[in-house]
């Protein structure tokens, strides 16, 4: 075993010691989110250098698209990236794709629900149906799977460079997600409320709308430079003459809710580095959710969207985590049949190289953690109570 595997460990237990027998992905998570925000960036950035080289040991390395390097496109989208947290890609399906994509879904059953599985109690539908009652509905991961253009996208050379390149290693792709949200059910979905997103120590969502898309109909809201310590610190130190600024360590973990005494004011602090992302049917985005930001809830019409999350291990709490993979055979066809492309999908694809698939599988299990010596009597507090003991405890 490496150095710095045997550090990173040390690093990880130094913390961990008080949460006896909680299974890694309880361990990181805890981290993930009770971690003082340097201590936090320090373990990213540890985490980050254990996977890559761990992949690279195992042949699993993503070529670099030279070709979009040449014109400074693939890094000034990666500079925005580290800098704002969000960068458009400007429209990557024709208006034909688009169509393809909407006359395969034509014959596809959703469940209510922006995930299937947070999905309301109740079987699948037809579009027509679920509208009528949901506020939003999804459909079935091999359905997305299955829709022509969507996966060869996700797998795109420049994707995969350029989310390479943002994560420090070869993505893991999970909770490929496609949603409709309606605007005749009231009331206001959980991710239609300013929040982060918890799903690794350092991960990416793109984005494809699937409609075109206003404010009104659910244009995604973004806040610049909210994913960051350093990015979050420049923020602070252009507002430094108000008064009552926030710690920085108090933005860092900042959760909205309806009721948080400090919304108007991060509002107000943040107002120049809020976007909403209206575009037409095809333009894509990709943001670190780790940024606050969420989907406008809309007042008239209705918005379909896709989603694809790269992280940097297969995080156990994402949505497709309870779906089985589909079979490789009906993809084959589609994207490179390689190592990394293998690795890369292995949540959503069945792979016949099971033994990368399952040692990768449980990365961080296996690299950095001994397994749990008993069942695991923890349980995690609610991220709200966490939050609340670190900044009282701070
Ligand atoms: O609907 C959107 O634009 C964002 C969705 C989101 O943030 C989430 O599901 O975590
Ligand atoms: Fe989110």
């Amino acid at each position: 075993m490496s150095l710095e595997i045997e550090s990173l460990k040390r690093m990880l237990h130094e913390e961990v010691d008080q949460l006896e027998n909680m299974d890694v992905r309880k361990r990181l998570q805890y981290l993930m989110v009770c971690s003082a925000p340097e201590k936090r960036e320090q373990l990213q950035e540890r985490f980050v250098e254990v996977v890559s080289r761990y992949l690279k040991e195992h042949g699993i390395e993503a070529p670099q698209a030279t070709d979009l390097n040449q014109d400074g496109r693939l890094e000034s989208h990666l500079q925005a990236l580290r800098e704002d947290g969000i960068t458009r890609l400007g429209p990557v399906l024709s208006p034909q794709e688009i169509d393809e994509i909407h006359r395969h879904l034509g014959s596809c059953p959703v469940h209510g629900g922006g995930t299937v599985n947070a999905g309301a109690e109740g079987g699948w539908e037809p579009v027509a149906e679920a509208k009528k009652k949901h506020r939003e509905c999804s459909y079935k991961m091999e359905d997305l799977i299955d829709a022509p253009h969507l996966l060869e996208f996700m797998a795109s050379p420049w994707v995969v460079d350029l989310t390479t390149r943002y994560l420090g290693a070869p993505p893991s792709v999970f909770s490929p997600n496609l949603f409709w949200s309606f605007s005749n059910v009231p009331g206001v979905s959980p991710s239609q409320e300013i929040h982060r997103d918890w799903d690794g120590f350092r991960h990416l969502a793109l984005f494809i709308y699937l409609v075109d898309v206003k404010q009104e109909n659910g244009a995604h809201q973004y806040l610049r430079k909210s994913h960051s310590l350093k990015s979050i610190e420049k923020v602070l130190s252009r507002a430094k003459d108000k008064k009552g600024l926030p710690s920085k360590s108090e933005l860092f973990y900042y959760q909205f809710d309806q009721k948080s005494p400090g919304n108007e004011r991060l509002l107000s602090l943040f107002a120049e580095e809020e976007v909403s992302v209206e575009g037409r049917a095809g333009e894509a985005f990709l943001v670190d959710p780790f940024g606050l930001h969420r989907g406008h809830p809309l007042i008239k019409d209705e918005r379909l969207l896709f989603w694809a999350r790269y992280s940097l291990y297969h995080n156990g709490n994402s949505i497709d985590v309870s779906r089985r993979p589909v079979p490789a055979e009906t993809v084959r066809h589609r994207i490179p049949n390689d190592r990394l492309h293998k690795y890369m999908f292995r949540t959503c694809i069945e792979s016949d190289f099971s033994q990368v698939a399952e040692s990768t599988l449980h990365l961080p299990s296996a690299l950095l953690m001994d397994p749990p010596a008993r069942v695991s009597q923890f349980q995690k507090p609610s991220r709200r109570k966490l939050i609340r003991n670190f900044f009282s405890s701070s």
